[in-house]
């Protein structure tokens, strides 16, 4: 069974209304049934006490019954009595008190106990009532709604929470550290809110948390080296906060994680280069932060699930280690913005499912491994803004049939385009401007029916930027444009853009 089929949806029971003294009138039933068995077992003088035993059992058993009824059924008027609802809302008339609370909407039950509260995308305003944390049977609480004002630290009696979804409110204060004592918590959503303070350090203790995500609020201070302890953790999402500090090498023990996200926060130091050791990554994403360091050369070796790796603004500095193509899953790979040197590495060619490859903004050298250009999965390569140089193959653009994409722009390219571009022929965008080009322009660029973004300024092109120059290179109708649109100067560098972009 997988760990998603615990979600209790489905679990709803088909619960028939009961009032307070039905309810009762079942289990004494029961109860009875048990004690006549008894009574016919065990024929003797006893029997007046054991019927009265029985009978105070019975009593005993319906009043704790419509107690706890009458408790879960408070904390809930309680929970509504903090909403603001409109009378058109479904909770005004739904959670009629002529219903059994185990009716209403939202509400799952199990043994008349109240196990799940689902509240989803209802647009409820208001507070969170601490009268909650009397739900004891909670399994799961789904509350996607525009609810304000502080969680209530009273949720941590909750013991047997599973499930804790409140993404996307308008929560604020802290994250109630208590929440620790939910030990059987194993998706523990608060993002999307305006939550402040740090992330609890009782929260390490969550030992069943198998998804975290935190992302999207005002937290600050430094990811807790405790959370190293979340050995069952796999999604992990730290994303769009003010946290700050180094990444806790800690984290590298999380050994169950298929997804980490912690970009945009305002992270220092280095990656711990053990993390790209945890063989079951997925998507890695640590972009836009202050990360400085290098990337450990064996970075790839451990990594055959690896999908996505964003590491892109920060100010990572050293080389693109080649073992990152043994993480031959690998189909976005963002380095854009970072003090990357040396050149890319010829294995890279061997990324068989590459479709996104992004260097842009570094200091890369050397010439872009003609490998590269046989990846026929490739969408989009962008290396604009590098010191990459050399000739692009003469079969360039003749095994790229998926690309849409291709930015060379501001580099030291040199050599002729080749006619084989016109191969690419899902070509949308075509930037090779700001290099040291040579030659004629491919006659068939025209065929490229796709194009809408050409930009060849600034290289050593022979042809004139007039059409005539360019023969059966661009559609007379797509002609008339170029003329409005491009930007000509000097020698006749040209440029032409098409359509939206
Ligand atoms: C919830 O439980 C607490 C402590 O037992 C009690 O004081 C409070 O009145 C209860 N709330 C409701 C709404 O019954
Ligand atoms: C409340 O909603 C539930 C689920 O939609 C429904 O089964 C029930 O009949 C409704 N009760 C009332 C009083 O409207
Ligand atoms: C949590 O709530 C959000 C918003 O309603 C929803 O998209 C998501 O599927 C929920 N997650 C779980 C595990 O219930
Ligand atoms: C925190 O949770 C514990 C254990 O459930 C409970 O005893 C305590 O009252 C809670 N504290 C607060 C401030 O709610
Ligand atoms: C979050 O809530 C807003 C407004 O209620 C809604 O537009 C948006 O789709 C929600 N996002 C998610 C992920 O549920
Ligand atoms: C929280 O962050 C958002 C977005 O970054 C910002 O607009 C808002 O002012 C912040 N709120 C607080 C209370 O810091
Ligand atoms: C949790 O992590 C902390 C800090 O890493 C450590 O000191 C502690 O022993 C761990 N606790 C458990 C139960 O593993
Ligand atoms: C980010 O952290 C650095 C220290 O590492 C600090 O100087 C800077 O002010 C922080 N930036 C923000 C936006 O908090
Ligand atoms: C990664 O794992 C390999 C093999 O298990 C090991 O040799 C290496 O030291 C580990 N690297 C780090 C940084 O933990
Ligand atoms: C690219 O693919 C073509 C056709 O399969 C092959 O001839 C050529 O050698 C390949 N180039 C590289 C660098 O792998
Ligand atoms: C490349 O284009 C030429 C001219 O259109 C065509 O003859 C050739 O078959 C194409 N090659 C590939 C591999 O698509
Ligand atoms: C299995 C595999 O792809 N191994 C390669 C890992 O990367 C090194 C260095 O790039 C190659 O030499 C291996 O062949």
């Amino acid at each position: 069974m997988s760990w998603e089929d615990f979600l209790l949806t489905g679990r709803r029971s088909p619960t028939p209304m009961f009032n307070g003294a039905a309810e009762c009138s079942q289990e004494i039933d029961v109860e009875v049934q048990g004690g006549k068995l008894n009574l016919f077992k065990n024929f003797d003088m006893n029997i007046i006490i054991i019927q009265i035993f029985v009978f105070l059992i019975v009593i005993c058993s319906c009043c704790l019954a419509q107690e706890i009824s009458f408790t879960e059924r408070s904390a809930l008027i309680a929970f509504k009595s903090q909403l603001i609802l409109e009378p058109t809302d479904k909770l005004s008339s739904n959670w009629s008190s002529k219903a059994h609370f185990c009716s209403w909407f939202g509400v799952s039950c199990s043994n008349q106990r109240v196990v799940a509260l689902k509240l989803p995308g209802l647009d409820l305003r208001g507070t969170v009532s601490p009268h909650v944390a009397n739900l004891t049977r909670l399994v799961e609480i789904d509350l996607s709604n525009k609810l304000e004002g502080p969680l209530p630290s009273e949720l941590g009696s909750l013991q047997l929470l599973r499930i804790f979804n409140v993404t996307n409110n308008s929560f604020s204060g802290n994250i109630p550290a208590n929440l620790s004592w939910c030990k059987d918590l194993e998706e523990l959503y608060i993002s999307n809110s305006f939550i402040t303070g740090s992330i609890p350090e009782e929260f390490g203790l969550l030992s069943n948390l198998k998804a975290l995500r935190l992302n999207n609020n005002n937290l600050t201070g430094k990811v807790p080296t405790s959370l190293g302890n979340l050995s069952k953790l796999e999604y992990f999402y730290l994303h769009e906060n003010d946290l700050n500090g180094e990444i806790p090498a800690s984290t590298a023990d999380l050994f169950s994680l298929k997804l980490l996200s912690f970009r945009g926060n305002n992270f220092s130091g280095s990656i711990p280069h053990s993390i790209f050791n945890i063989s079951s990554l997925q998507i890695v994403d640590f972009s836009i932060n202050g990360l400085s360091g290098t990337l450990h050369s064996d970075m790839g070796k451990q990594l055959p699930n690896l999908k996505r790796l964003f590491l892109d603004s920060n100010r990572i500095t050293g080389e693109i280690p080649s073992f990152l193509s043994n993480a031959t899953k690998l189909s976005y790979l963002f380095f854009t913005e970072n003090d990357l040197q040396g050149s890319i590495p010829r294995e890279f060619g061997r990324m068989l499912n590459m479709i996104f490859l992004d260097f842009e903004y570094n200091r890369i050298s050397g010439n872009i491994p003609s490998g590269v250009f046989n990846i026929s999965s490739l969408h989009i390569l962008k290396t604009r803004h590098n010191y990459l140089s050399g000739h692009l193959p003469g079969d360039f653009g003749k095994w790229l049939p998926n690309l849409q994409e291709i930015f060379l722009s501001h580099n030291l390219f040199s050599g002729e385009l080749p006619s084989t571009v016109c191969n690419a022929t899902k070509l949308v965008s075509l930037e090779v401007s700001n290099n040291s080009f040579s030659g004629p322009l491919p006659k068939k660029l025209g065929n490229l029916v796709d194009l809408q973004h050409l930009n060849l300024q600034v290289n050593r092109f022979v042809n004139e930027p007039h059409h005539s120059s360019v023969p059966g290179c661009l559609p007379s109708s797509r002609l008339d444009q170029l003329d409005q649109e491009k930007a000509c100067t000097g020698k006749c560098h040209y440029h032409c853009q098409y359509g939206s972009s």
